[in-house]
């Protein structure tokens, strides 16, 4: 009995290695932007499945490029510091302090972590920030948040020579300013679609703790369009959180992005279901 059991997993498992292949031949060589947010980071064996998910992606002929965030660590540091935040449209309000902070737990603690997990797992990765070859050059969003940034220039090449060289690249969403010796601190969903859009990205996945974009009645929609995505955000449907990310889907897939998932990083092995089973999580947005 327990040994029929088994060889019906495996005979499962082998299943679905081989309806992958279809998926598998769509998406070789693509380019694959994936957020990786503070809240879908969990623990230690969260973030090695997730790195596992990454090298596997890369393993099959995927070009990964993984941008993260690291709001909940930001607020424990600056917990630790006495200092308090303000946010203002789902975006930080910086000053120099938070700023400095702010770089400190997205470019060294954050990234360091991600980066030796994907390593632990086999990978090449690389971790660098917005900063690093001038990749992502900012300007203030608004006076009212201090130093938040907002994309302005894009030198997205040191990606491609990274991933065309074999390694994962890991981002920070920390960027350099117009004028000399400036810090902004941007949103990493913001990060994330500029860098999308900027190598025109086949997809797009934003990795959070959400089951998706639910419609009036609370359930998740699969499949949206972005004409559908600004009718919701206008009725009120799409409110709080959910703004910042549909935003990005609507300007990534605006900048050439062929589509933008928002995938629930809740589910194990989320991004491998998104990318290589009919059974993705979360909503996509295309047109
Ligand atoms: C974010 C950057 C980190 C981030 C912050 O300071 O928290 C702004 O709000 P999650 O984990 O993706 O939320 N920046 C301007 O985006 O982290």
């Amino acid at each position: 009995m327990r040994k029929q059991k088994m060889d019906q997993d495996w005979i499962a498992a082998a299943r679905t290695l081989s309806e992958a292949l279809p998926y598998l031949q769509r998406y070789s060589g693509a380019v694959v932007v994936v957020k990786f947010g503070g809240n879908a980071m969990g623990d230690d064996d969260a973030m090695a499945e997730f790195a596992r998910d990454i090298v596997l992606m890369r393993q099959v002929g995927v070009n990964p490029v993984v941008v993260h965030g690291g709001g909940p660590m930001i607020n424990e540091m600056l917990g630790k510091l006495g200092i308090e935040s303000q946010w203002v449209r789902g975006k930080r309000v910086t000053d120099k302090a938070t700023v400095e902070v702010v770089e400190m737990i997205l470019s060294g603690l954050v990234n360091k972590r991600i980066v030796q997990a994907i390593n632990d797992q086999g990978g090449r990765a690389v971790g660098i920030s917005g900063k690093d070859d001038d990749l992502m050059v900012c300007e203030a969003d608004d006076p009212e948040l201090g130093f938040v940034g907002r994309p302005v220039e894009m030198n997205v090449q040191v990606i491609r020579d990274l991933y065309t060289a074999g390694i994962i690249p890991v981002i920070a969403p920390v960027a350099t300013g117009m004028a000399d010796n400036e810090t902004f601190n941007v949103n990493g969903d913001t990060a994330a679609g500029a860098i999308a859009g900027a190598l025109q990205a086949d997809r797009l996945l934003l990795l959070t703790d959400v089951a998706g974009v639910k419609n009036k009645d609370g359930e998740v929609l699969t499949q949206l369009t972005p004409e559908d995505v600004r009718a919701m955000v206008e009725d009120g449907t799409i409110a709080g959180g959910m703004i910042p990310k549909t935003e990005t889907a609507l300007k990534a897939i605006a900048d050439g992005v062929r589509a933008v998932t928002i995938v629930d990083g809740r589910v194990p092995n989320a991004v491998l279901l998104e990318l290589f089973t009919d059974h993705g999580t979360g909503s996509q947005i295309r047109t």
